[in-house]
Parts: C-alpha cells; structure tokens; sequence
C-alpha cells in the first residue's frame, strides 16, 4: 500500500512518515510532495492539504485527517468526491479537551483572570463567585469532545446545557437540540463552550445575535474552529459588556498574525490550538490501526460523513 502524508511544516511531517512506516511495515508512506507515481497513492494522511493536493491521486481509496475535524480536508474545492474521509479520535484528543475545558471553566468561573489583574497591581481582591452548582455552563456540540466536556463539567457540580443538531440523553445534562432549540440552550448561560465541527451551518454562528442571548457578561471559551467566530462581533460584545472574557483556542489565521488586536486585548486569553493538540506518537497509532482496518474490509469506527461535514 502506498500512503501519502501531508502537514504544512516539513519537518512534522517528516516526523509523522517515520512512525507510521514503524507501524505499518512493508507499506509506502513518502512525504505528498515526494511522490513520484500519483496514481499508485492508495491513501492520503494529511493536516490542512492544500487545493489540489488530493485530485492528483486518481486511485485514493480514503482520506485520513489529522485530527478530529474534516473541515480543513472539505475546504479543498478540487476534492475527489466520493472518497471516504477518516477522522482521528480517541480517548487521548478527549482527556486532553477535558482537561482544557475545565480549566478555562473555572478560570472564568472563579474570576482568575480578574485576579491576575489585581496582582499586577499589588490589590487585595476578594471577589465573592457562586459556587459551581449556582453557574450555568452551556457546551455547543455534544460529540466525542463535547460529551466528555459536558460531564465533566457537570461532576464539577456546574449547571450544564448542551445543544447538538439531534437529540439525545447526557447523564447530568440538559439537552437541548437544533435550531429551535437554540433559544432555550442559550438562556441564562454564563459561560459558553463551542465544540461544534466547522460546517455552513456553523460558520459565524458565535455573532451578535448570539451573545446577545446570553447572561450579560458571560465568558465565551472557543476550542473549535475559528470562523464560528465573528472576530468583530466579539469585540463589540466585550465592549458593551454583554461578554466579560474570552478564551480563544482557534483563529481564523493560525498562526494568529503578529499584529492581530485580540493580543493585546486584556480581555482575551489566547492559546495556539493547543486545546487537544494531537500528539504525533499516539496520532499515528489511531492513524495506522485505522488504515490497516479500513484496508482490511473497507470499515472503520471513525469515518466522517463528508455530506454532513462532520
Ligand atoms: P463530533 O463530530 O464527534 O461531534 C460534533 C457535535 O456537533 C455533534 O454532537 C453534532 O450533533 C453537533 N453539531 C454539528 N452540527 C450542528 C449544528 N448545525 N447544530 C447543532 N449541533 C451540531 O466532533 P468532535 O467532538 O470530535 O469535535 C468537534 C470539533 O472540535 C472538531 O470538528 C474540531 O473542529 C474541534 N477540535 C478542536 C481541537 C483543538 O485542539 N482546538 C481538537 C480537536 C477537535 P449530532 O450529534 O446531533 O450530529
Ligand atoms: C482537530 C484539531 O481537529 O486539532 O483534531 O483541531
């Protein structure tokens, strides 16, 4: 069999031909723009391809996300339709969305960026927060992160919401799903996490109207993708004070460019999509069992629905 692997970084993407030819022995795996004979390609294990990286392979037999989104694979126009698409997920992705959810939970819940502030001051500040069981914590997607996200929030005692496109049971979560259940789901929500995958439907939809929906002065976390984001909308939101902080994980150009406003904003706290940063050892063995099973039978557990974007 014969794998093409694509990363943006040279070198990353060189580290990831070296474990999965570990992995999978006898198997071809070459960097993408190393390839010689398009037509032998049997797969494609690629991060943010470029347009028309993949309709060079006129025999691909599945597309492999780096990660747990697809959006970056569907935004190349030039995609050969039909081809199925595998997404890479596990329990590593979800621990370490847990982990970083409920961090910058509680970080808003308890006021800590407040409390930095006042240290840089040198000010006493003894900010009275209601305890977890008093604060309504709304989560936007209920898939494999979201769910996790959820509960766990909610064993910490929060008030949990959350909304899908389906409905469905989370122990110890109020479900809300669609579009007409978006009102509801937003009601009263002082912290809101969005862990929807980027789809038309889902693009912008973090946007004035939606603020305005929730409790003045709730904190807004960002760990999906960053054109669910209206970056001028945030702006203004924080502005008025309809939002009081931010957590943002996901821009719409990564590297955030130097000179971009939310940097300096004191308001704003960036990560470099670091959420659930794929680590490359355990990346590559999902990758390769996933192949080896999709190669076997044609079945694998996580393959994306193209249709559905997600
Ligand atoms: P899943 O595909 O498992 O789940 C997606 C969830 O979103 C489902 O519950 C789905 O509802 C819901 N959803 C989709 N469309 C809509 C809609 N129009 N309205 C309401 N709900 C909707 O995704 P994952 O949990 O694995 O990942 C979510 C996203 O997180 C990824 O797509 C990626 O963009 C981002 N991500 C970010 C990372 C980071 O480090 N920052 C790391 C990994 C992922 P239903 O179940 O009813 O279909
Ligand atoms: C992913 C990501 O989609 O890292 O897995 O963003």
């Amino acid at each position: 069999m014969s794998v093409a692997v694509y990363l943006p970084n040279p070198d990353r993407c060189e580290d990831w031909c070296v474990m999965l030819r570990e992995l999978l022995p006898g198997w071809t795996i070459e960097p993408l723009d190393a390839v010689q004979d398009p037509a032998a390609v049997d797969y494609a294990v690629v991060w943010r391809p470029r347009t028309g990286d993949l309709a060079r392979f006129a025999n691909l037999k599945a597309t492999v996300s780096i990660g747990a989104g697809i959006d970056h694979v569907l935004a190349d126009t030039s995609l050969p339709q039909g081809v199925p698409i595998i997404r890479t997920v596990g329990a590593d992705l979800t621990q370490r969305m847990r982990e970083y959810v409920a961090l910058h939970v509680l970080r808003h819940h308890r006021d800590m960026p407040a409390m930095l502030a006042a240290q840089a001051r040198g000010a006493w500040f003894q900010p009275v927060v209601p305890p977890a069981t008093g604060r309504r914590v709304g989560v936007m997607g209920l898939g494999n992160l979201g769910k996790v996200a959820a509960t766990t929030l909610a064993a910490l005692g929060f008030q949990v919401t959350g909304w899908a496109r389906t409905p469905r049971e989370v122990p110890g979560v109020e479900v809300h799903a669609g579009v007409e259940g978006l009102d509801a789901f937003l009601a009263g929500t002082e912290i809101l996490v969005n862990l929807l995958p980027l789809t038309p439907e889902t693009t912008g939809i973090l946007n004035a109207g939606l603020f305005a929906r929730l409790a003045p002065g709730a904190a807004l976390i960002n760990a999906a993708r960053g054109p669910h984001l209206v970056d001028d909308d945030l702006v203004a939101a924080l502005d008025a004070g309809q939002l009081g902080q931010a957590t943002l994980d996901v821009f719409h150009v990564e590297p955030l460019p130097k000179d971009h406003r939310f940097w300096t904003d004191p308001r704003i706290t960036i990560t470099a999509h670091t959420a659930s940063l794929i680590d490359p050892g355990t990346g590559a063995r999902i990758i390769a069992r996933n192949l080896h099973d999709f190669d076997r039978d044609g079945t694998v557990a996580d393959l994306a629905d193209a249709a559905r974007g997600y």
